[in-house]
């Protein structure tokens, strides 16, 4: 789209960043970046010859927490992953290299395949689908439209006094190919009108909840036919932000059964809306008080801290869940402010800057969202939630099992499985 900030004036992102998402492999990636000779550039030049290059090392360990996931074919959106199909696989290559210790006799080009796999996810390009649930009127539009710096999602007028509400949450979903640096994202945008709208708000989180297992079952259903599609397309919500409103005093009774019912199917990231509403000193405070809220629920919100994938991981997560929930602030409009075009709210005693960290939040979480976890959003989704929603079904199922892991082992490919499924 138009109006995407070319990437020599962007900020530094203002969280932690993880490995470039483009084309980086999955933790669970066979090939791992490691150490200077391979990842980063990718084409970096061979090292003079002679010199002997240690090759594997890494371990088993690398099949990663989230245990599954095939790196390229994930990220191109038909990931499949299966952990014994990783170790068994390409992980065993990687074991037996380290153990024998083996050294090169001269460059022969192993650190290309990151390069490899980078061309090819350019050209497949990538899915991301991102939900977004709260209230109406909640700024949920605008702050979609504020982190991809483009009309993704329609305003709505809000409702006029002669037009009905909807009885029932409705779920609408449009999709929109933005491209930046040569890199083409399609960005499915989900949108819940009616959601915590109406008189009686008991069970509004029941057509959200079977509209994110009816893409699982969808995936399910593609992945298991016999004449599979090269690339399953990808519907499947990757990432949920829901939006708490700015009251300053405690979560909503709705919110709180809202996250409890769902944290376990899909990736859920609270935000304060409308942060601009509350005092520096309130919106603390708030924060505090609705963490303390979401712990003593239970409510797991993402980065789930049981799918950290090392202590570097963790201790970056550590930093992202202790400031969450962000407080943000969205806007399309932009205003002249020292010299520079920002994106902000004018009022009558100044210019609220969204991209501004000392006026709101929304620096951190488009820098966590986009910048460095959006990858793994989609990794958690596909390793995880998918996981836990496919195996479900197979036991519902009569029982069904993967057909034995010996095949599955000695074909080392991480998708053999699916098709020896007997799914409905
Ligand atoms: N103060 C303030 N107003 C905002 C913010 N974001 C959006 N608004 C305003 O809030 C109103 C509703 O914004 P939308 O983005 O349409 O809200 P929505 O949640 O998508 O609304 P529905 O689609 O009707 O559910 C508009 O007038 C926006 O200009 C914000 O961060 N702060
Ligand atoms: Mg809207």
């Amino acid at each position: 789209m138009s109006d995407i900030v070319p990437p020599e004036v962007r900020p530094k992102p203002a969280v932690p960043a993880k490995p470039p998402n483009v084309g980086a492999p999955s933790p669970s990636s066979p090939f791992p970046p490691q150490g200077p000779g391979i990842g980063g550039s990718g084409t970096s030049a061979p090292p003079p010859s002679g010199i002997p290059v240690p090759i594997g090392s890494h371990g088993p360990s690398h099949a990663g927490s989230h245990g599954v996931g095939h790196g390229l074919g994930h990220s191109a959106g038909h990931g499949g992953g299966h952990s014994a199909a990783h170790s068994g696989g390409h992980g065993q290559s990687g074991t037996h290299s380290s153990t024998g210790g083996s050294t090169l006799l001269g460059y022969i080009g192993i650190d290309t395949i990151i390069e490899q796999m980078r061309k090819k996810t350019m050209k497949t390009g990538f899915d991301f689908n991102i939900m977004v649930v709260g209230h109406s009127g909640l700024g949920k539009s605008t702050l979609v439209n504020t982190l991809f710096k483009s009309q993704v999602s329609r305003r709505s007028a809000g409702w006029a006094r002669d037009e009905k509400i909807p009885k029932t949450v409705e779920i609408k979903s449009v999709s929109h190919v933005i491209e930046e640096g040569g890199v083409k994202m399609k960005l499915t945008l989900v949108d819940t009108p009616g959601f915590g709208d109406q008189i009686n708000n008991d069970n509004c989180w029941e057509p959200i909840s079977k509209f994110i297992n009816e893409q699982y079952e969808k995936f399910l259903k593609e992945e298991v036919n016999i004449t599979r599609k090269k690339r399953i397309p990808d519907t499947r919500v990757h990432c949920c932000l829901y939006f708490i409103s700015p009251t300053g005093h405690s979560l909503r009774q709705l919110d709180i059964e809202f996250m409890k019912r769902l944290s376990h199917s899909v990736n859920i990231i609270p935000i304060i809306a409308k942060a601009d509403t509350m005092t520096t000193e309130e919106r603390q405070e708030f924060k505090q008080r609705v963490r303390k809220e979401l712990e003593m629920s239970g409510i797991e919100f993402y980065p789930q801290k049981e799918f950290d994938d090392d202590m570097e991981d963790k201790s970056d997560n550590d930093k992202i869940r202790e400031a969450m929930p962000f407080a943000v602030v969205g806007s399309d409009k932009e205003y002249q402010v020292n010299g520079k075009r920002v994106l902000g709210r004018k009022t009558a005693w100044g210019v609220v800057e969204v991209e501004n960290p000392n006026h709101c939040e929304f620096a951190q979480l488009r820098d966590f969202l986009i910048r460095s976890h959006l990858q793994d959003l989609k990794e958690v989704t596909h390793n995880i939630h998918y996981e836990t929603y496919r195996a479900k079904r197979l036991n519902e199922n009569g029982g069904l099992h993967p057909i034995s892991s010996t095949i599955t082992e000695s074909t080392g490919c991480a998708t053999a499985h699916t098709a020896d499924f007997g799914i409905p």
